[in-house]
């Protein structure tokens, strides 16, 4: 496994930053990007297929200028669902977000990757009510043996020009910066601390005793592969993870509607204060909270905004809602691309990650934005990057 040094452009979701920020790995990048791009760029993402309802679908154009209602299915699987997930019922939604920038708390980015708004079709479905927390993945830990990514000592094979001394296993861990900084550097508040991992979420001197009920972080994509293997579930696709967190709504701006504060009440764990110097905490919480602290959306689903960042099952590619706009045919069950694009940093293989985190702030990304999309180079988690489990109905096949 080849590991590269990420650069992240202004507005992009500080999930982006790479699991390596040691100095003594400069000039490893471009190394990396190659052997990176050879390992994933021809290669077709594994996904748990999804099956088609017995339901009328509209066969209409499918280019939409502005967003049009939802159309839930009504079938319910008469099988009860697994423990911690809720049916999602599926069906025609309109998919992306627009231009938020002239909104209040709109932030400074133009989602210029989750337009055109197109329209989607997606079967019904479980879905996790909440992140997986650090006492779940304990239990996979336990059962399986497994290791994190976060957790390896990094391979001299796959870093010939690093000093050994440098081969240190860790993540990389948001510290807040000592005043305000210019948010076009995302390394002045990231920093790769040598023994973070899932266990120790801020360092060796951190651990998670007492937080069994966080949000589980620093997940690799690889992570979160085997433990949805092992619960037999998989991850969910960007279509399906939108469209749950929709929860049925037709083109909100947030999972629960157009206000981010409704009555001025709190509805997710995002970061309040000057971004990154101090997080105030307003919200009730500095940093993550546990999971299910503000209240589900329809679909009886939690923290789709905001607290940990959730891997989906497709590639990121910038242009790829446009790609299928172009064809004109209604989407159904879209898998992603093939191959993993992003002009901001070409040839890092990234994943599709959604929701934003407890960091996401309208001074620097926006992406507890329900139709905002984010993306995670895949070998790299954060002390932010977490996700959640999907699963098909066997009714379905
Ligand atoms: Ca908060
Ligand atoms: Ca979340």
């Amino acid at each position: 496994m080849k590991r590269e040094t990420i650069h992240v452009a202004p507005g992009q979701p500080p999930s982006s930053a790479s699991r390596w920020r040691l100095a003594a790995f400069v000039s490893l990048g471009t190394l990396f990007v190659l052997a990176a791009t050879i390992t994933h760029r021809f290669t077709k993402p594994t996904i748990a297929s999804t099956h088609h309802e017995a339901r009328s679908i509209p066969r209409k154009p499918t280019v939409t200028p502005s967003y049009q209602p939802t159309l839930e299915n009504t079938f319910k699987p008469k099988e009860s669902g697994p423990e911690g997930m809720v049916w999602v019922p599926g069906g025609e939604f309109s998919m992306g977000c627009d231009d938020p920038r002239n909104c209040p708390c709109g932030g400074p980015d133009a989602m210029s990757d989750a337009r055109p708004i197109h329209r989607v079709y997606v079967d019904g479905f479980w879905m996790d009510k909440t992140e997986v927390t650090n006492a779940q993945f304990a239990k996979f830990v336990q059962a399986t043996g497994y290791v994190t990514v976060a957790e390896r000592v990094p391979l001299k094979d796959d870093f010939p020009d690093a000093l050994s001394k440098n081969l240190v296993a860790g993540s990389t861990v948001f510290e807040p910066s000592p005043g305000r900084v210019p948010l076009d550097n995302h390394y002045r508040w990231w920093t790769y601390v040598p023994g973070a991992n899932w266990r120790h979420p801020e360092g060796p001197q951190s651990h998670v005793e007492g937080r069994e009920h966080y949000p589980v972080v620093h997940i690799a994509f690889e992570d979160a592969l085997a433990y949805c293997k092992w619960v037999g579930k998989r991850l969910p696709t960007e279509a399906e993870w939108e469209f749950a967190a929709r929860g049925g709504l037709t083109g909100k701006r947030y999972e629960w509607g157009d206000d981010f504060r409704p009555g001025g009440a709190w509805r997710a764990n995002t970061y309040q204060g000057v971004f990154p110097v101090q997080d105030l905490g307003q919200d009730g919480y500095a940093g993550l909270a546990p999971v299910a602290q503000f209240p589900s959306n329809s679909y009886g689903i939690n923290d789709m905004a905001g607290n940990a960042w959730e891997w989906c099952s497709d590639w990121y590619c910038s242009d790829y809602y446009g790609r299928w706009a172009e064809g004109g045919a209604l989407i159904r069950n879209p898998q992603g691309p093939d191959v993993s694009f992003d002009p901001v940093e070409p040839g890092i293989p990234k994943r599709v990650q959604r929701g934003g985190s407890f960091l996401c702030t309208d001074q620097y990304c926006t992406r507890y934005m329900v139709g905002s999309r984010g993306k995670g180079e895949v070998t790299t988690g954060t002390s932010h990057v977490g996700f959640r489990c999907a699963k098909s109905s066997t009714d379905l096949k």
